[in-house]
């Protein structure tokens, strides 16, 4: 029998996952059709509840640090103690293991439940993984906005004006998009779905939360279609 399974997560205001990270954690467990609940942690409580539990610590860096470290001319080897999470969701518990990390989380699943496959060898992840860091570097701030303080990315955009985000996503977001369209299949690697696709779909499920997925794919079917074709693992998302 699968071992129950806990997954760390932050709430959004509506006590549903909104995390892009955790999202790929539960679109796993999802995928799998594994039983897991979620423990839901505050993101300032992200720390001292894991420590509490001794999960070991490990430094893991925001998303796009390194790249933001690099436009903004600062030597991404330079990194500080303080530009590490040393605490992070997605983590995930089971048989009193505990495992955190968006990677080391997927690898659990699958080592949890190898089938259906999440072929986590494929050279994809890296390259998919890059692009959606790229997209967020831009639109990371607008997302937190509006699941941590219910601002829309409409509402910023009338408020303070300038190029939006969304223009400046364009390259990096054509790129993502390059990885699923004309493939044999909806996926990125053909007929079956990956962990590849994971990562996409969290990506994009973030930009229903806050009511924008029609703009993030208005340009790209094959995101919109790869995203359907995922609905039943995206589902699940507040237990
Ligand atoms: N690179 C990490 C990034 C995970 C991450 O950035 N998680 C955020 C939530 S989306 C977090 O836990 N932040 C800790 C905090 O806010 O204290 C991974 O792959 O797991």
């Amino acid at each position: 029998m699968t071992p129950k399974i806990a997954l760390f997560d932050a709430p959004s205001k509506k006590q549903t996952c909104n995390s892009m990270n955790a999202w790929r954690g539960l679109l796993a467990l999802n995928f799998k059709n594994i039983d897991y609940e979620t423990r839901w942690v505050e993101y300032s409580d992200i720390k001292p509840v894991l420590k509490s539990l001794f999960v070991p610590s490990h430094p893991y860096l925001p998303n796009n640090t390194n790249r933001l470290r690099l436009s903004s001319g600062v030597p991404p080897n330079n990194l500080t103690d303080g530009d590490f999470y040393h605490y992070t969701i997605p983590t995930i518990s089971f048989n009193g293991e505990y495992v955190m990390g968006t990677r080391k989380v997927a690898a659990a699943i699958e080592a949890v439940q190898p089938l259906p496959s999440l072929h986590l060898d494929s050279p994809l992840i890296d390259r998919v993984d890059e692009a959606v860091d790229e997209c967020m570097k831009h639109l990371g701030a607008v997302i937190l906005a509006a699941v941590r303080y219910g601002i829309m990315l409409k509402e910023l955009e009338e408020k303070f004006g300038g190029e939006s985000g969304l223009q400046m996503v364009k390259e990096p977001l054509k790129r993502l998009a390059g990885f699923v369209e004309g493939r044999r299949g909806l996926f990125g690697l053909g007929n079956f779905p990956s962990y590849a696709d994971i990562i996409v779909v969290a990506f994009l499920h973030c930009w229903t939360l806050i009511d924008s997925y029609e703009r993030i794919v208005a340009d790209h079917p094959a995101l919109a279609r790869l995203y359907e074709a995922s609905v039943e693992w995206v589902k699940r998302d507040d237990h």
